[in-house]
């Protein structure tokens, strides 16, 4: 979590520096769903994101430097430097890729969940996506097929209460996302986002389930972006004291408070934690943003297949 914190507090900087090219879509505060989740899945599992996507990136593993290069867009970044913050993907991770069409990764994900069914190795498939998304088409699409046909994928609903700058409320006719599945014959868990350990047990009793041939779990995890929806958006248009009320439910603050209790964990081993998590993404984002830029003849789409 504090790697994905950290990540994205320096995506921030990059973008008032103008090092990022495009805009970005950031994802502080709901750090607990994605280490929580992706804690889940094997090496050979498989999973889709959306253009918030940083977190479930960083989380399954790819080097931040990268990740930030692909930002940045230069030649060493995870896509050549051609997708940029909304194209993050590496498919030797499983990570299929993010998705700027909002609802577009839940598709991919069955497509993936169809393979690890036939390849009858115990793959899962796991796809990320908003509040807002389960008001699209390919939302109901997914999950119909997947409940039919018992696909092993885990549905994971980051419901963080806006969609773009509209409350819930104003898009959608009730909060409780779960109650969706019901219309799929689906099981469904409500978790608190914010709440890593909470996370975790709930997508672990979605992928047993789905290895164990019992097919697909919707999980909708409650959180709360602290930053705006993208760019520089201030974020204006939410009530008082909203944010600060989710503030004080800080994903990270609340999985500290919980370690300071256990034995082999103090403060001085957390700030240990913090620095070298600081100084790994000080180090990577140094080197990116030093890194060569891609050939004009690499973007044929020739050049790029050769790789
Ligand atoms: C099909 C489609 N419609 C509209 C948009 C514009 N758009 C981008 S993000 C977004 C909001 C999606 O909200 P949500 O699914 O809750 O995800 P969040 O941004 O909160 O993570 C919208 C409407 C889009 N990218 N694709
Ligand atoms: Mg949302």
């Amino acid at each position: 979590m504090l790697l994905i914190r950290c990540f994205e507090d320096k995506v921030h900087e990059a973008f008032q520096k103008n090092l990022v090219f495009g805009t970005t879509h950031l994802c502080q505060g709901q750090e607990a769903v994605s280490a929580g989740a992706l804690e889940c899945l094997r090496d050979d599992d498989m999973l889709t994101y959306t253009y918030r996507g940083h977190g479930q990136v960083i989380a399954r593993g790819m080097d931040p430097e990268d990740a930030f290069a692909e930002i940045f867009g230069r030649d060493s970044g995870c896509s050549r430097g051609l997708g940029g913050s909304m194209h993050l993907a590496d498919l030797s991770l499983g990570l299929l890729g993010s998705f700027a069409i909002v609802g577009a990764g839940l598709p991919v994900a069955v497509g993936a969940a169809i393979s690890a069914q036939l390849n009858e190795r115990g793959q899962v498939a796991m796809t990320f996506f908003g509040d807002g998304s389960t008001n699209i088409g390919t939302f109901h699409e997914s999950m119909n097929l997947a409940a039919v046909w018992k696909l092993p994928i885990v549905f994971i609903c980051e419901n963080n209460l806006y969609g773009e700058y509209s409350p819930i409320l104003l898009t959608t006719p009730f909060e409780d996302l779960a109650k969706r599945a019901i219309a799929y014959d689906m099981p469904s868990d409500i978790v608190d986002g914010n709440d890593v350990v909470a996370v975790y047990e709930a997508v672990l009793r979605a992928t047993d389930r789905a290895r164990a041939g019992g097919g697909p779990t919707f999980v909708e995890c409650k959180t709360y972006r602290q930053r705006g929806h993208s760019r520089s958006d201030p974020a204006k248009y939410r009530p008082d004291d909203e944010l600060e009320s989710w503030l004080k439910r800080d994903p990270i603050a609340r999985c500290e408070a919980v370690l300071k209790t256990l034995d082999g964990f103090d403060a001085s081993g957390i700030e240990r934690i913090k620095l070298s998590v600081e100084n790994l993404i000080d180090e990577a984002f140094e080197s990116a943003a030093s890194a060569p830029w891609p050939e004009v003849r690499d973007l044929s789409f020739a050049a790029l297949r050769q790789d």
